[in-house]
C-alpha cells in the first residue's frame, strides 16, 4: 500500500528543490572529476549493449548516503540499484549518468537526474516529481523546477527561465529521440523514425533521455518522442518540460511511461503523437 501524499507548503518544495540541485551537482562533480582513465563497462543488463560502468555505481552510492544522511524517512528508486521504501510519502527517483554510453565514449552529453516525488512510482500515471534536477556537469548547467514555480537553468552565467518553443509547424520542428539496447525494437524504432523524418525539420539523436526532455524546456529543440525509457530517465526532466509550459504525454494521450513519452509544445505534441502513437 502507498504511503498517503504528505502535504507540502511552497518552503518545502524549495528545499527538496534545493536537495535535488545539491546533490545533482556533487554526483555530476563525481563522474566527471573521478572518471577513471581506460574507463570500461563493468557490467551489462538487458542487452550487451545496455551497460553499466564504474561511475553510475559510485554515483548512485553517493546520491544514496545523502539521501539516507538528508531525508531518511524518504524512499528511493534508483537504475542502478534496488528501490527502498520510505515512510514519509515521498520517493527520490535518481538517474546516476544518463547518456550512459556517450559517458563510455567520452562524449560530453550525459547528466544526472534526481526527482523528489510523490504517489506510487511503480505504477505508470499513478506518481509525479514535484521537484527535481538534472546537472549537465560538462556544461556546468543546472536545469531545476518545483510544481507550480516555473522551470529554470543556472549557468555560470546566471539564472534563466525557461519556456517551451513557440514553434507551431510540425514541418519546421526540430524533434529529438532516442532508441533502445534491444535490437528488435531498435527495428521498429527505426522504421517509425523512417515515418517521421520527412515530417519535421530534423531529428537530433543526443543520447540522454534528461537532457533531450531540458532541451524541450529550453527550446534548443521543439519537441521530443522516445519510447523505452524508465521512471529515472524522465521524472525530473517532465517536471522542468511542464513547469517550461510544456505538455507531456504517453501513448492514447495518457500518462508518460515506457510505452510512449511525447514532450513540447502542445500544439506539437499532438501531430507527433499522432505519427508515432
Ligand atoms: C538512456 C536514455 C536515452 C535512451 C537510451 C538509454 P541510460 O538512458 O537516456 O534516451 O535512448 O537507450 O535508455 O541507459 O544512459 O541511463
Amino acid at each position: 500500500m502507498t504511503t498517503p501524499e504528505p502535504t507540502l507548503g511552497p518552503a518545502d518544495l524549495g528545499t527538496l528543490e534545493t536537495i535535488a540541485c545539491e546533490l545533482a551537482r556533487e554526483a555530476g562533480r563525481l563522474v566527471v572529476d573521478e572518471r577513471p582513465a581506460g574507463l570500461g563497462v563493468s557490467a551489462t543488463k538487458s542487452s550487451r549493449t545496455d551497460i553499466v560502468t564504474i561511475m553510475d555505481t559510485r554515483s548512485e552510492q553517493l546520491l544514496r548516503e545523502r539521501l539516507a544522511e538528508r531525508r531518511p524517512d524518504d524512499g528511493v528508486l534508483g537504475e542502478e540499484g534496488d528501490s527502498t521504501a520510505g515512510t514519509s510519502g515521498i520517493t527520490w527517483v535518481v538517474d546516476p549518468i544518463d547518456g550512459t554510453v556517450n559517458y563510455l565514449y567520452d562524449i560530453p552529453q550525459y547528466a544526472v537526474s534526481v526527482a523528489a516525488c510523490v504517489g506510487d512510482t511503480t505504477r505508470p500515471g499513478a506518481w509525479r516529481a514535484v521537484a527535481g534536477a538534472v546537472y549537465h556537469p560538462v556544461l556546468d548547467e543546472m536545469f531545476h523546477a518545483r510544481e507550480g514555480a516555473g522551470a529554470f537553468l543556472r549557468t555560470t552565467t546566471g539564472v534563466h527561465a525557461l519556456s517551451v518553443s513557440s514553434v507551431s509547424r510540425l514541418d519546421e520542428a526540430l524533434l529529438g529521440t532516442g532508441f533502445g539496447y534491444d535490437a528488435q525494437k531498435r527495428a521498429r524504432q527505426g522504421a517509425v523514425v523512417a515515418r517521421v523524418l520527412p515530417e519535421v525539420r530534423d531529428i537530433r539523436r543526443a543520447g540522454s533521455a534528461a537532457l533531450d526532455l531540458c532541451a524541450v524546456a529550453a527550446a534548443r529543440l521543439d519537441v521530443y518522442y522516445e519510447s523505452g525509457l524508465n521512471p529515472w530517465d524522465l521524472a525530473a526532466g517532465e517536471l522542468i518540460v511542464r513547469e517550461a509550459g510544456g505538455e507531456v504525454v504517453g501513448r492514447g494521450g495518457g500518462p508518460a511511461s515506457a510505452d510512449l513519452v511525447v514532450a513540447g509544445p502542445a500544439v506539437l505534441v499532438a501531430p507527433i503523437r499522432a505519427l508515432v502513437d
